[in-house]
């Protein structure tokens, strides 16, 4: 937590925060360190493996060198060993110094295999209290994400017309074009605000697609846990699901050119009720009163906050 997220959560604390202002739960802090707060059980599960498991192994390994070269260093100088041996090769040492870098590498293959394929394939059944039962597929909400030189452009693609192009669909551009001279948006959010954001609800299961017109892209969030290329010609996919409503940032992850900079991903997540109201405007075409819909984000009512929980 920087001093700045500090005082924003004190300031919230006491009750000065406006009781409506959308929360900011997943983007970039000045002078952060280390992966952004997890919104999503993917993000949990990356930023465990990364703190944990990775942590250990890597600082043992470290230490252990450190020590062998300041054990080498000092028993070993020209001072102290003036007669040096002449040996060389010694088996049973370089069969152990294949071997257990290699079942070291098996110990991080048991932790980040099974989360690489918990990100890779959409689960199949939920909590209920306390009981797995499989999720209904009204459960779940797909999206598009395409990537284009340089903004997003998304599509609902669950509801489409007879011609099979989808009921909403609209592109995401950045506020901010990148020039010194450009003062618009929140000068905090510099690059990231855009003005037709993705809104999803949430503690939904959203199903994500993603593609190119271009170049390749790459479809990210970090408080989700997800990294997405977008590739021309290719769909990708991927599922997340968030249960803190809230704005979360992304950035483009794939060099694609002079704008890479400047292709944010905005993700407003909002309850059901918020949503619905939201996908029902954009249905009219009139994309500005949808965006008014979801500049405040609503509280959680208390129903839909348990049943986020499980
Ligand atoms: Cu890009």
């Amino acid at each position: 937590m920087t001093l700045k997220s500090a005082f924003i959560s004190l300031t919230a604390l006491v009750g000065t925060a406006p009781a409506l202002a959308a929360p900011v739960v997943g983007r970039p802090e000045p002078g952060a360190i280390g992966f952004q707060p997890a919104a999503t059980e993917l993000a949990e599960s990356v930023s465990f493996v990364h703190n944990v498991p990775l942590m250990i192994i890597i600082t043992a390994i470290t230490i252990l060198v450190l020590a062998l070269l300041v054990y080498v260093i000092v028993r070993y100088n020209k001072r102290a060993n003036p007669e040096p041996g002449t040996f060389s090769h010694n088996v049973p040492l370089e069969v152990a110094w294949t071997v257990i870098p290699a079942l070291i590498l098996v110990v991080i293959a048991a932790f980040t295999f099974p989360l690489l394929y918990k990100i890779d394939q959409a689960p199949t059944t939920m909590r209920v209290d306390g009981e797995r039962v499989p999720i209904p597929e009204d459960q779940w909400l797909s999206v598009k994400a395409q990537g284009n030189q340089w903004n997003w452009t998304y599509a609902y693609v669950d509801e489409r017309d007879e011609e099979g192009f989808p009921l909403v669909e609209f592109t995401s551009n950045p506020l901010q074009t990148g020039l010194t001279t450009d003062t618009t948006g929140d000068p905090d959010l510099l690059y990231l605000e855009t003005d037709y954001p993705m809104v999803v609800p949430a503690g939904r299961y959203i199903r994500y697609y993603t593609a190119a017109s271009d170049v390749i892209h790459s479809w990210t969030v970090p408080a989700f846990g997800i990294k997405t290329d977008a590739i021309p010609g290719r769909l990708n996919q991927g599922w997340f699901k968030v249960d803190q409503p809230g704005v979360y940032y992304g950035q483009c992850s794939e060099l694609c050119g002079k704008d890479h900079a400047f292709m944010p991903i905005e993700v407003r997540v909002v309850p059901e009720a918020q949503y619905e109201d939201w996908y029902e405007t954009m249905k009219t075409g009139d994309w500005d009163a949808a965006r008014a819909i979801v500049e405040d984000i609503q509280p959680l009512g208390s129903a839909q906050v348990a049943d986020a929980a499980r």
